[in-house]
């Protein structure tokens, strides 16, 4: 197993997100990182490796271009506003919904903050766009990872921002470069003709769905609480099942909060039942831990033990096989929690 840690993740750093009307300490720590890597330390599942860059093209296979543009150029802008705001936090506060127009691109900074966002929970800092770029750089090295003759069985993109919530044109719930979908378009650009990208982060992976949800050679699955309570909201429901070509490959298997790990893995089994139906040849884990019964923002019980059984589980998937790390934010049980999925992957066999 090869583990791509981004060198730059501490760069970025936010101080606070919106919540009931108070501006409250981001959960979205460079700690939880630094957790991970320590219990690496401790037991070294794989190896770590560093990722060459990524170019801009790469990015764009995902992302839109003003996007992209946007992001790289934002703390830039957000400073040359008033200097003072070097010492505060970029956040969204106006949005266009139904009716606004998303065609013409604003002049105005915090207009294009919301028209390229959905939440304002999701600080933009000093450090978002290297971070993130260098992040996304991580997750298409793991893709080439595993990719030809001798691959390994298994590659991590040990990265935070986190990815899965991010769109073509938006960020949102932490994430501004969506990891997992960049790595399973390498895998496709690579030579994969079916790439498989199961999501069982706590919260729907909402910008990955809508990446691929018009297209039958990405099937995105995806393991979470119930929408109707549970962030993100508007969508993650059992009904989305993909469009056009796409339609009968995307599948949501939502799940009330409270749920404990006898019934989500119940859902994993179907998830990977219809992986293995799909023929796929590659796939990538957004994994999140946050399903953890610890977790302060989430409500599945989930407990360290059962993360060593999540990852045996996803081996037997037999499939070259993309880690990204999305969230999980009982800090302190991070490390142990995604070290136990990598080396209960790895205990499967030859990763
Ligand atoms: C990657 C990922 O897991 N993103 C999750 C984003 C969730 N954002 C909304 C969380 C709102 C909960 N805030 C609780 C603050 C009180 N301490
Ligand atoms: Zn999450």
């Amino acid at each position: 197993m090869l583990i791509f840690a981004n060198p730059r993740h501490a760069l970025h750093e936010g101080r606070h997100e919106m919540f009931r009307g108070r501006l409250v300490p981001c959960h979205e720590t460079a700690a939880r990182l630094d957790h991970v890597l320590a219990e690496l330390g401790r037991r070294p599942v794989g190896e770590l490796r560093e990722a060459p860059t990524v170019a801009r093209t790469t990015l764009e296979r995902v992302h839109e271009p003003r996007y992209l543009n946007f992001l790289a150029g934002a703390w830039a802008e957000w400073v040359a506003l008033d200097p003072a705001n070097a010492e505060v936090d970029a956040l969204p506060s106006t949005w266009p919904v139904r009716g606004f127009r998303h065609d013409v691109e604003p002049l105005n900074f915090a207009a294009r903050m919301g028209l390229y966002s959905y939440d304002a929970g999701t600080p933009l800092t000093a450090g978002t766009w290297p971070a993130a770029e260098a992040g996304a750089a991580c997750a298409v090295a793991a893709a080439h990872a595993v990719t030809g003759a001798n691959a390994p069985r298994a590659a991590v993109a040990l990265t935070r921002p986190p990815g899965h919530h991010a769109g073509a044109d938006f960020f949102g719930g932490y994430c501004f470069l969506n990891n997992a979908a960049l790595a399973a378009q390498a895998l496709r650009d690579g030579g994969a003709k079916r790439v498989a990208v199961l999501d069982v982060d706590y919260h729907h992976g909402n910008g990955t769905q809508s990446l691929f949800y018009a297209r039958a050679d990405v099937l995105t699955i995806s393991i979470h609480g119930d929408p109707r309570t549970e962030y993100p909201f508007y969508l993650g429901h059992a009904d989305e099942r993909g469009e056009g070509d796409g339609f009968g490959y995307n599948l949501n298997l939502p799940l009330p909060a409270g749920t404990g790990f006898v019934e989500w893995r119940t859902a994993l089994m179907e998830a990977l039942q219809r992986v293995k139906d799909f023929g796929a040849d590659a796939l990538v884990i957004a994994l999140g831990v946050d399903t953890y019964e610890g977790d302060p923002i989430s409500r599945f019980t989930l407990g360290s033990g059962d993360y060593l059984r999540v990852g045996l589980d996803l081996a037997s998937a037999g499939l070259p096989t993309v880690f990204t790390l999305e969230g999980g934010y009982a800090v302190a049980a991070m490390g142990v929690n995604v070290v136990n999925v990598l080396e209960g992957f790895a205990s499967a066999g030859t990763a």
